[in-house]
């Protein structure tokens, strides 16, 4: 039998998906419970330069969860209850009359260059981390803000409610206006001691505190699609639920694991690397190995690393793309296969490799400068990336360690990257321990988890994780033990950065 049926929007940087969960129960007496998913629709979502700026394009995803929505009804799904995740940081301002301010900014829009050490100076990075528990990205909320302020912008003043993207999409389809807890934590004015917006913060640096509204946490009912929205679409009103609308926490629900704890990669177009916690880890060390403390579902604090991920590899594909080529994600990955092992390694990290363009370009830079071979083919370039993101992330791994002062005996992968085979054979060697992979979907799994725990079909994030468990594969990737992965790690860490 189903007991309930869900629909999870997860919005990508680079494609958006609407999926329908059904939570069913085995006929045997004593029944086991699994969740099914099925895809309803996919669509690409795209940075849109206008002028200096980039943005997001916030009508046309209203448009296509719509769509999505009258799909499932289509195909005959009958939602109770509908949730969204989405890339962290972001917002949308709205004026008094409740309409969007013009379009949202991309956070990969260069208006906040130079900011981290404007900031810096003003507020004193120990404070400014101790105050908002997270890794310096030009990217947060505060700097975007902040960049807004020093522009004069109107639309500053003109705003009487900010709107973190995920919030921003469910007010566009309710009317509700909420703030989510794991946003809140992105923007890096929420206060992890207090539990509280950082309103002196946000006076020192002229950001308008009347803008923010009081955060409710993961599995809260916020309300029915509006009227015209059922109207339009001819449906029922199917109730809007606050998740874990960041799509990083939605994943880290949805990891299988049991009550040790545990590390994960959760891998898309970042790959965020860290563990789950109680509570945030405030300590100088945090700090200098720049880790966050983003605050999490079910009452966790994820210690993590951002990670410059997969973005690296989209980049190169969408300019080979650009030039005419026709080669695919997985022929790519076959012609890093093929090419020489460990000719040249980039650190992801490096701050080039943040914005849009000219991808190979840089990373052929960044290998002429550190005096390695210039990779040129496909295959080759493909090749030094995942090389270089594995051994990245067995760095991360071992500070995740140090800071926690635990041992992990492998690490769960979990999102679209993992069905990048190679990356996590690589990984297992570069870690030296084994790789869990899976779920792929695991944001739109982790958001639908937090709607049966309002739905009271779960009782809390445990039950849940047993029901990924129950419900979907997990690819093992066992690590061989190589004298090449141990040199290699010590090229890589010779490029110095933390
Ligand atoms: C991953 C993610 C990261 C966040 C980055 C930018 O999709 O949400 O957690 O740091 O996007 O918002």
């Amino acid at each position: 039998t189903t007991d309930a049926t869900v629909l999870a929007f997860d919005m990508g940087a680079s494609s958006g998906r609407a999926l329908i969960g059904l939570l069913k129960t085995d006929s045997e007496p004593g029944g086991k419970r699994t969740l099914e998913v099925a895809e309803i629709h996919r669509f690409p979502n795209h940075a849109i330069q206008v002028g200096k700026h980039l943005h997001w394009d916030t009508l046309r995803l209203l448009h296509e969860m719509k769509k999505a929505i009258r799909f499932a009804f289509q195909q005959g799904y009958e939602p109770a209850t509908f949730g969204i995740d989405t890339w962290g940081v972001d917002f949308g301002l709205l004026d008094a009359n409740g309409e969007l301010l013009g379009n949202p900014y991309h956070y990969r829009d260069p208006h906040t260059e130079g900011l981290i050490e404007e900031v810096g100076q003003l507020i004193g990075p120990q404070a400014l981390f101790e105050q908002s528990g997270l890794q310096f990205m030009p990217f947060n909320t505060l700097y975007q803000l902040y960049a807004m302020r020093k522009a004069a912008s109107p639309k500053l003043d003109m705003a009487h409610t900010l709107l973190l993207t995920p919030d921003l999409l469910a007010y566009l389809l309710t009317g509700v206006k909420s703030c989510e807890f794991t946003m809140a934590t992105t923007t890096q004015l929420y206060h992890p001691g207090t539990q509280a917006w950082n309103k002196e913060l946000m006076d020192r640096l002229g950001i308008p505190s009347r803008l923010f509204l009081d955060p409710v946490h993961p599995g809260t009912i916020l309300g029915p699609l509006s009227p015209e929205v059922r109207e339009e679409l001819g449906v029922p009103g199917i109730q809007a639920v606050s998740v874990g609308t960041h799509d990083t926490e939605s994943a880290i629900a949805a990891v299988p694991a049991g009550d040790e704890p545990f590390a994960f990669l959760v891998c898309g177009t970042w790959s965020l690397l860290g563990t789950e916690m109680d509570g945030p880890l405030l300590s100088r060390e945090t700090l200098e190995l720049e880790f966050s403390n983003e605050g999490g579902v079910g009452g966790t604090y994820q210690l993590l690393k951002n990670i410059m991920g997969l973005w690296l590899l989209q980049e190169c594909k969408r300019e080979w793309d650009e030039q005419g080529s026709e080669i695919g994600f997985p022929e790519l990955v076959r012609l890093a296969e093929q090419a020489v092992p460990f000719r040249s390694l980039i650190h992801p990290d490096d701050p080039r490799f943040f914005s849009p363009g000219a991808m190979t370009d840089k990373i052929r830079s960044f290998c002429q400068e550190t005096n390695q071979p210039i990779p040129q083919s496909e295959g080759e370039i493909v090749r030094c990336l995942l090389e270089s993101l594995a051994l990245r992330y067995r760095q991360a791994l071992e500070q995740a360690e140090r800071l926690t002062g635990r041992e992990y005996g492998g690490l769960h992968m979990v999102g679209g990257g993992i069905q990048n085979r190679l990356l996590c054979s690589f990984t297992a060697n570069a870690i030296g321990k084994p790789v869990w992979a899976g779920p792929i979907e695991a944001s739109a799994i982790g958001n639908m988890l937090m709607q049966l725990v309002a739905l009271g079909e779960c009782k809390d994030l445990r039950e849940a994780r047993e029901l990924v468990a129950a419900s979907f594969p997990i690819d093992v990737y066992e690590p061989t033990a190589s004298a090449e992965w141990e040199a290699a790690y010590a090229a890589f860490l010779s490029f110095g950065r933390v």
